[in-house]
């Protein structure tokens, strides 16, 4: 099965990838983290990530493209995965519909996770307060939730025209949203 999760900052994407990847025994794989581990390791896309992560831009397409390109082939993929945060634009879009071509992959469901934006900033706050993440601070979660609207809510659209998107409900507890996405894919 190849999922994508798509929502604004703080809607639980990867707390939600995180709770599927075990049932339906695919992988988790999640652009933030992958940058999020590059940055912490110093290494040069690492370093050249941070600049964007840190303003609460996105990382430019090619960077993350180039992540993808090369993760998807890995032998874990095999039995299935979840694109957790990528897409995130248009261009990416473009780019994965050619990568799932040339490895003769599909789409199964693009799940999106609907909640109101307070809620998210109150999340990412919690979060900051948690994790300390670099990136949740008032002025850069302002800048993300501009930033989502702005590239990755058009997506719903782009994926609307082909029938997969499953829009549910995020607010509530983890676990009650993952009785929503399990219904919303088809799964017990
Ligand atoms: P991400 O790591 O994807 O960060 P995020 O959007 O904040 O989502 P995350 O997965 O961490 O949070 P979640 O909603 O699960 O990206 C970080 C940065 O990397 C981006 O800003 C960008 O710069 C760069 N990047 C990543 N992918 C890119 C791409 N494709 N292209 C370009 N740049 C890219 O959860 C957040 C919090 O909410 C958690 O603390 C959780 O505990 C809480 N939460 C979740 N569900 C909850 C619930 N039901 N109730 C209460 N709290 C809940």
């Amino acid at each position: 099965m190849v999922l994508l999760f798509m929502g604004a900052p703080g809607s639980g994407k990867g707390t939600q990838s995180e709770r599927v990847v075990d049932k339906l025994s695919i992988v988790q794989i999640s652009t933030g983290e992958i940058l999020r581990k590059a940055k912490a390791d110093a290494t040069p896309m690492g370093l050249e990530a941070k600049k964007f992560m840190d303003a609460g831009t996105l990382v430019p397409d090619e960077v993350v493209i180039g992540i993808i390109k090369e993760r998807i082939v890995e032998d874990d993929c095999k039995g299935g995965f979840i694109l957790d945060g990528f897409p995130r634009t248009v261009g990416q879009a473009e780019a994965l519909d050619i990568m799932m071509k040339e490895n003769d992959l599909a789409i199964d469901h693009v799940v999106y996770f609907d909640v109101p934006e307070k809620e998210l900033v109150d999340r990412l706050l919690s979060r900051a307060k948690l994790e300390g993440r670099s990136d949740d601070n008032m002025e850069a979660i302002q800048k993300r939730m501009v930033t989502f609207k702005k590239d990755t809510e058009p997506l719903l659209d782009y994926y609307k025209n082909r029938g997969l998107v499953r829009s549910i409900d995020g607010t509530g507890t983890m676990v009650q949203v993952t009785g929503r996405l399990n219904e919303a894919i088809g799964i017990s």
